[in-house]
C-alpha cells in the first residue's frame, strides 16, 4: 500500500491542493525568468532570447533545489560552482542572479547590453558577481568547468582530513549544440572521463537549434553514445518541463562517484512563443513585440506588461539569501573547526584565498653563474619553476604531452589522475586548448596553475590565453622551442609570428627571456601578479649565461627592457633583442666596441612590461636621440620598427623556417654576430648621412 492511500481522503485533497499551489509557484518563477528574458532582449533590440526561454525550467531546477550557494556573497569558497557555457543566454543567468537576490537589480536588467552595465551580452568573470567564468566563446565555459573540477578534487585531497571536508563543492555547468560541437569541450570532456571527475554535471541543452536553422544541417553526431564512450555518466531527460524528471537526474548525478555527468535535456527554443518556437530566429533575434504579447498569453502572463515581476516569484526565489546564509554559516563552522585541527592547512587556504605568496616563497630561486656554453632556457625554467614550487604548493601544471621537452614537471610532485588527485603535475594529454581552458578554471578557483607546450602550439590554445586576459586571470603559460633555433623539426615546429601575435594580444604579459638569471627574474615577478597572464617563451638550444659582472644585472627584467651593455658616454647604436637572440647583440657589442664603435645592449624581455614604464626610464634606455638601432629576433619582424624607428635595421625573418641543424638555420637567416654587426654599421651610415 502506498504511503498517499494511508492518507484520509480530506487530507488527501488538501496534499494535492498544496502540490498543486507549489506547482504553480514553481511555474510563476519559471515564466518571471522566460518573460524577463523576452522583454530585456527586446527592450535592447539585442540579444537571444530563446534559450533562456527554453532552459528557464532547467536553471531553476539547479538553483531552487541542488545549488550551494549565498547571493550575498558571492565568492563563498564553499560554494557550488554554475557555469552557464552558452552564455549568449545570458539573461538566463542574469534573471535568475536578479530573483536570488545577487548584486543586480531590475534596472540593471532593464540595461541589458548597454553601455557600463553589469548585464553585458555575455557574461563577464568579475563585472557581474555571481558569474564564475566568462562565456560566448562555444566551449569555454564547460570545459573552464573541468578546471573547476579539477581544483576542487585537488583542494579536497589536500584540504579535506579526518572527517573535516570544507572542501566538497559540486559544478554545474550548462551548454549546447554549440557548445559540443567545438573541438575544446571534445578535448575538456575526454578528460574529465579520463579523470573520472564525479563532482562535475553538464546539462546539454538539446534543442535542435543553432543560427544556421536545424542542427541536421551540421550536426549528427549520437551525443550520448559519445559521452559514455569518454567514461560519462549518461542520463536523458525527454522534457525540460518536466521537473521532476529533471530533479531525479539531477540527484543520480550526484549519487555517482566515478564518473562525471551529462544530462541531456530536450527542450525548445523559444519554448511557448506562436510563431517563434523550435526557430532559429529564436535563437538570436528579440522577438517582436506583437510575438511576445502572444506568447505571455501562452503563459497565462499580462501581455502587456513589461519586467513584471510577481511578488510571490521574487519572495520565493528570495528565499535564497536565507538559505544561503544559513549553508554559509553551516560552511563556516564546518571551516572553523577545520581551522583549529590543521591550523598550517588554513594558513595555506588563506593565502590562496588572497592569492599571496608564503613567506619567503621565491628564498630557493638560484642565481646562475656565468656560463659561456650556457643552457637552454627551457632547462633554467626547470630549476626555478622547481624552486618556486618548492615554497609555493598550489602552484601546479602540466604539460600537452610534452613534458619531457618542455621539462616541467615539479620534482616528486606526483601525477594528479584518477584515485589521487593530489598529484601536482598534470598529464593534459595532447589537447592544448583545453588545456589552456582547463587552466583558466583552475585560476578561477585560486590555484596558481600552468600549461605548458610548444610555443608553435600556443595558436591551438590562442581563445583560451584571450580569455585568460580578459579574465584578469594571473595563468601561467609556458611556451619552449621559442624559434627556428628548434631545428630539424621544421617550419611546422617554428614559431615565426606567434610572438608579435600575443604581443597584440590586450593585457597578456609575454616575456622572452635572454639567459638562466632572465628566467630567474622573470619568475621573481610573474608569481606576484594577481590579474595578468603571462606567456614564456623558452629556447629549446642552449643560451649562454651572461656575466652580470659584467654586464647588466638582470633585475631589469621587472622592467620589460633594461640595458644590458653599455658604451661610455652616447652610443653609436643601440643593439635590442629578446631571447636567444641577445647572445648576437652581445656578440656584436665586444666586436663593434674593440673597434671603437661606441654600442649600447638593450635586453628586452617584455614588451608590455617596457611600455608601462615611466617615460622616462624609457627615454633613458632607448634616448630619442640615438637613431641609429638595430633590433634582433629569430621572429617575424611585426612590431619592432615602434623601437628601431625609420633609420633602423631589424634582422627577423617574416617568412617560415625550414628542417635543418640549427646552425644552418641561424647563418641562412641572417641570425649571425657578423650580421649584426653589418646591419648595425648600415643604420649607423644612414643615421649620420
Ligand atoms: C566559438 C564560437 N563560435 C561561434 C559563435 C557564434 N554563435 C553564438 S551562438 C551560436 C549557435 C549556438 O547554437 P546552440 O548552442 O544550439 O545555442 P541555441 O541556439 O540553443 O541557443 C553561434 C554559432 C560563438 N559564440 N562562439
Amino acid at each position: 500500500m502506498s504511503s498517499q492511500a494511508s492518507i484520509p481522503a480530506q487530507d488527501n485533497k488538501q496534499v494535492i491542493a498544496v502540490a498543486k499551489a507549489e506547482q504553480q509557484l514553481e511555474q510563476l518563477c519559471i515564466n518571471t525568468v522566460r518573460t524577463l528574458s523576452m522583454d530585456a532582449v527586446q527592450k535592447a533590440n539585442s540579444g537571444h532570447p530563446g534559450t533562456p526561454m527554453a532552459l528557464a525550467p532547467l536553471a531553476f531546477v539547479i538553483w531552487d533545489r541542488f545549488l550551494r550557494f549565498n547571493p550575498r556573497n558571492p565568492q563563498w569558497p564553499g560554494r557550488d560552482r554554475f557555469v552557464l557555457s552558452n552564455g549568449h543566454a545570458s539573461m538566463l543567468l542574469y534573471s535568475m542572479l536578479y530573483l536570488t537576490g545577487y548584486d543586480l537589480t531590475l534596472d540593471d536588467l532593464k540595461n541589458f547590453r548597454q553601455w557600463g552595465s553589469k548585464t553585458p551580452g555575455h557574461p563577464e568573470y568579475g563585472l557581474t558577481a555571481g558569474v564564475e567564468t566568462t562565456t560566448g566563446p562555444l566551449g569555454q565555459g564547460i570545459s573552464n568547468s573541468v578546471g573547476m573540477a579539477i581544483a576542487q578534487r585537488w583542494f579536497a585531497s589536500q584540504f579535506n582530513r579526518d572527517g573535516h571536508d570544507p572542501f566538497d563543492y559540486r559544478i554545474y555547468a550548462v551548454c549546447g549544440d554549440g557548445d559540443l560541437m567545438e573541438g575544446v569541450s571534445n578535448e575538456a570532456a575526454s578528460i574529465a572521463g579520463h579523470l573520472g571527475l564525479s563532482n562535475l554535471i553538464w546539462f546539454y541543452d538539446n534543442n535542435h537549434i543553432t543560427i544556421e536553422g536545424n542542427t541536421s544541417l551540421a550536426f549528427s553526431d549520437d551525443v550520448a553514445t559519445r559521452f559514455l564512450a569518454w567514461h560519462w555518466n549518461v542520463q536523458h531527460v525527454g522534457d525540460v518541463n518536466n521537473l521532476a524528471a529533471l530533479d531525479r537526474a539531477i540527484r543520480e548525478a550526484q549519487k555517482e562517484t566515478q564518473r562525471p555527468s551529462m544530462i541531456i535535456v530536450n527542450s525548445h527554443i523559444g519554448w511557448g512563443a506562436p510563431d517563434k518556437q523550435d526557430t532559429a530566429e529564436a535563437h538570436g533575434e528579440p522577438l517582436g513585440v506583437e510575438e511576445i504579447r502572444l506568447t505571455k498569453i501562452n503563459y497565462g502572463w499580462p501581455p502587456d506588461a513589461q519586467f513584471l515581476v510577481p511578488e510571490e516569484a521574487k519572495s520565493y526565489m528570495g528565499k535564497a539569501v536565507d538559505r544561503g546564509a544559513k549553508w554559509e554559516q553551516e560552511w563556516n563552522d564546518k571551516y572553523k573547526a577545520w581551522a583549529q585541527a590543521f591550523p598550517e592547512l588554513a594558513k595555506e587556504w588563506d593565502l590562496i584565498a588572497k592569492r599571496e605568496l608564503p613567506q619567503g616563497w621565491d628564498k630557493d630561486i638560484p642565481t646562475f653563474p656565468a656560463d659561456a656554453k650556457g643552457v637552454a632556457t627551457r632547462e633554467s625554467n626547470n630549476k626555478v619553476l622547481n624552486a618556486v614550487a618548492k615554497n609555493v604548493p598550489w602552484l601546479i601544471g602540466g604539460a600537452a604531452d610534452l613534458a619531457p621537452s618542455t621539462k616541467t614537471l615539479i620534482n616528486d610532485g606526483g601525477s594528479f589522475e584518477r584515485g589521487d588527485y593530489s598529484g601536482r603535475n598534470f598529464h593534459f594529454g595532447i589537447r592544448e586548448h583545453a588545456m589552456g581552458s582547463i587552466v583558466n578554471g583552475m585560476c578561477v578557483s585560486g590555484l596558481r596553475a600552468y600549461g605548458a607546450t610548444f610555443f608553435i602550439f600556443s595558436d591551438y590554445m590562442r581563445p583560451a590565453i584571450r580569455l585568460a586576459a580578459l579574465m584578469d586571470l594571473p595563468a601561467i603559460f609556458i611556451y619552449t622551442h621559442d624559434s627556428i633555433g628548434l631545428g630539424e623539426d621544421g617550419p611546422t615546429h617554428q614559431p615565426i609570428e606567434q610572438l608579435a601575435s600575443l604581443r597584440a594580444m590586450p593585457r597578456l604579459l609575454v616575456f622572452r627571456p635572454a639567459d638562466a638569471n632572465e628566467v630567474a627574474e622573470t619568475w621573481h615577478y610573474i608569481m606576484q601578479l594577481k590579474h595578468e597572464p603571462v606567456a614564456l617563451a623558452l629556447s629549446r638550444q642552449a643560451l649562454p649565461t651572461f656575466d652580470r659582472t659584467k654586464y647588466g644585472s638582470a633585475v631589469g627584467v621587472a622592467k620589460g627592457a633594461y640595458v644590458l651593455a653599455d658604451s661610455k658616454g652616447t652610443p653609436d647604436v643601440i643593439l635590442m633583442g629578446t631571447g636567444s637572440e641577445v647572445q648576437l647583440c652581445v656578440g656584436a657589442y665586444e666586436k663593434l666596441t674593440a673597434e671603437g664603435v661606441k654600442v649600447r645592449v638593450v635586453s628586452m624581455p617584455s614588451w608590455e612590461l617596457f611600455a608601462k614604464q615611466p617615460a622616462e626610464y624609457k627615454a633613458e634606455v632607448l634616448p630619442a636621440a640615438v637613431k641609429a638601432r638595430v633590433a634582433v629576433e629569430a621572429g617575424a619582424t611585426f612590431g619592432w620598427k615602434e623601437y628601431v624607428g625609420d633609420d633602423g635595421e631589424v634582422v627577423g625573418h617574416d617568412d617560415f623556417g625550414a628542417s635543418a641543424p640549427i646552425n644552418d638555420l641561424m647563418s641562412h637567416f641572417g641570425f649571425t654576430v657578423d650580421n649584426v654587426v653589418a646591419k648595425a654599421r648600415e643604420t649607423i651610415g644612414k643615421t649620420k648621412s
